[in-house]
């Protein structure tokens, strides 16, 4: 580009630098965090108490699925977007993304589609109410008739995840500094390419599934319906086709921030990057294999079930060999816990926690019990929070001196870490014995014998919640007023001893490939 900068409003609006698309990415992504939050805390204030409290049963199921897919869609996916966005080009040494116009459009169909589908809270009827999941034919038949505008919403936000992807795979393939091979990309690096071409894939699928939706709801087909020669469990293997890799395009990335966050404060070298990117394809070839594990009570033949058992535990496999590279990169490290790596280590223990679940879910027979339970509830926000949402703020974190030349206040930190881990725990680990208990997820009223375990998970949720308002005040302050940092000290290391966070290649050095000359 010739000209300068644009200024004010225009920069924003015409963003193509990777580091502003990637600065509103994030923005866009903590302020629907906080709004899919909100929503939270109304489900978990209205579940405070057995009985109906606060609100009709209708706005409730409105709140659960719009807090699912605004947590999804808008906070989680787009928030390791923005990652992506501001880190890829500093790590492999690109000037910029591939393609900084088809980035803008990315990013800025992003509030359009959000806007749409926060104002079918307004809409005649109200918002979509069945589910993040939206099982036809419940969506396609009882739903409100906001649920066309749901739609479009989908197709706009899956427009946008295309094009990002189809950026960041163009990035990293093409836009590699000299020298820069494959196998020495930082695994952040790896981690988006796998997850760029699971999204490639699958995203085509839920605007199939969205479409067959608008066909049944205006059109007269009977894909989803029974009535009209269709089959409603024809929805779920679609729909699980798209989401379980979706599962894994949220929690790929996570795996990646966690790879670089965990050497730097232990002061070692990543301990096996190549099976580290061997497991992270592993684990992207089993997730779109491994669908029908959610429909295990459908009534699949009895081959279909155990087909799916087994594939799902097979995921446990290339899973283990990374945690068992975390766990091994710490082992005789010369650690520090710094906030960043106290969400790191929290990932890797409440990850876990959430994968073990997982394998539980995994056993057909035993699936059979827990369908439906808060016990998924448990078992999914152990891995969509603590290991999505914990890994952000340990990017966020980690990565702040770097985007700002500023420090946050680590104390502040330490204290967000904290509260966090307890509000997390004390929301979602009662979770697990009241969803074995039998409680059954989304109904807005529950029997006596809950009551206990469903206080101290609103408890806990509020406390989760407010703790949110502290980063963001941290991250606030960091920009207006944090201590000016150097290239040479960040965090000041075990011993007394100044060091810097590790990169591919010398900050402000890069070699401009050839082609950009
Ligand atoms: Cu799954």
């Amino acid at each position: 580009m010739s000209h300068g900068p644009a200024k004010g409003l225009s920069r924003w609006f015409l963003a193509t630098n990777h580091k502003d698309i990637g600065t509103l990415y994030l923005w866009f992504s903590f302020s629907m965090f906080l709004l899919g939050g909100s929503f939270a805390m109304i489900i978990r204030a209205e579940l405070f108490q057995p009985g109906l409290q606060l609100i009709e049963p209708n706005f409730f199921n409105q709140m659960t699925t719009m807090h699912g897919l605004i947590m999804v869609f808008g906070a989680i996916m787009p928030a390791f977007v923005g990652l992506a966005n501001y880190m890829i080009p500093l790590m492999i040494g690109a000037p910029d993304m591939a393609l900084p116009r088809m980035n803008n459009f990315s990013f800025w169909l992003l509030p359009i589609a959000f806007a749409i589908l926060a104002s079918t809270l307004f809409m005649d009827g109200g918002a979509p109410n069945f589910g993040w999941t939206f099982y036809a034919p419940l969506s396609t038949t009882y739903a409100p008739p906001s649920v066309t505008y749901f739609i479009f919403g989908i197709h706009i936000m899956g427009l946008s995840s295309i094009m990002g992807s189809i950026n960041i795979i163009a990035t990293i393939m093409n836009l590699r500094a000299p020298g820069m091979t494959l196998m020495k990309m930082p695994l952040f690096v790896w981690t988006w390419l796998i997850t760029a071409f699971l999204l490639v894939a699958v995203m085509p699928v839920l605007a199939g599934a969205v479409t067959m939706m608008l066909m049944d709801i205006h059109f007269g087909t009977s894909f989803f319906s029974a009535a009209g020669g269709g089959d409603p469990v024809l929805f779920q293997h679609i729909f699980w086709f798209f989401g379980h890799p979706e599962v894994y395009i949220i929690i790929l990335p996570a795996f990646g921030v966690v790879s670089e966050i965990i050497p730097t404060f232990s002061r070692k070298p990543l301990f096996g990057y190549a099976s580290m990117v061997y497991a992270t394809a592993a684990i992207a070839f089993l997730s779109f294999i491994v669908w029908a594990h959610h429909m295990f009570t459908v009534g699949m033949p009895l081959v279909g079930e155990l087909y799916f058992m087994w594939a799902t535990m097979l995921i446990a496999i290339p899973t283990a060999a990374k945690v068992f590279n975390w766990i091994t990169t710490m082992f005789k490290g010369s650690i520090t816990f710094e906030t960043p790596m106290l969400f790191s280590i929290a990932f890797v223990f409440l990850f876990t926690i959430g994968g073990f679940t997982g394998l539980m879910l995994a056993i057909a027979p035993a699936d059979m019990q827990y369908h439906d339970t808060y016990f998924v509830v448990a078992h999914f926000h152990y891995t969509m929070v603590a290991g999505a949402i914990f890994s952000m703020s340990a990017a966020i974190y980690y990565w702040l001196p770097k985007w700002t030349g500023r420090m946050y206040n680590e104390s502040m930190g330490k204290v967000h870490f904290w509260i966090s881990f307890l509000g997390f725990n004390l929301t979602f680990f009662p979770q697990h014995f009241i969803g074995l208990a039998g409680m059954p997820r989304r109904i807005p009223d529950y029997a006596l014998q809950f009551a206990d375990f469903n206080m101290i998970s609103s408890i806990g949720a509020f406390i989760y919640g407010a703790s949110q308002l502290l980063f963001l005040y941290n991250v606030i302050a960091t920009i207006k007023y944090g201590e000016k940092t150097t290239v040479k000290k960040t965090w000041e290391g075990a011993n007394g001893l100044e060091w810097t966070q590790p990169s591919p290649l010398p900050y402000h050095t890069f070699t401009t490939p050839p082609e950009f000359k």
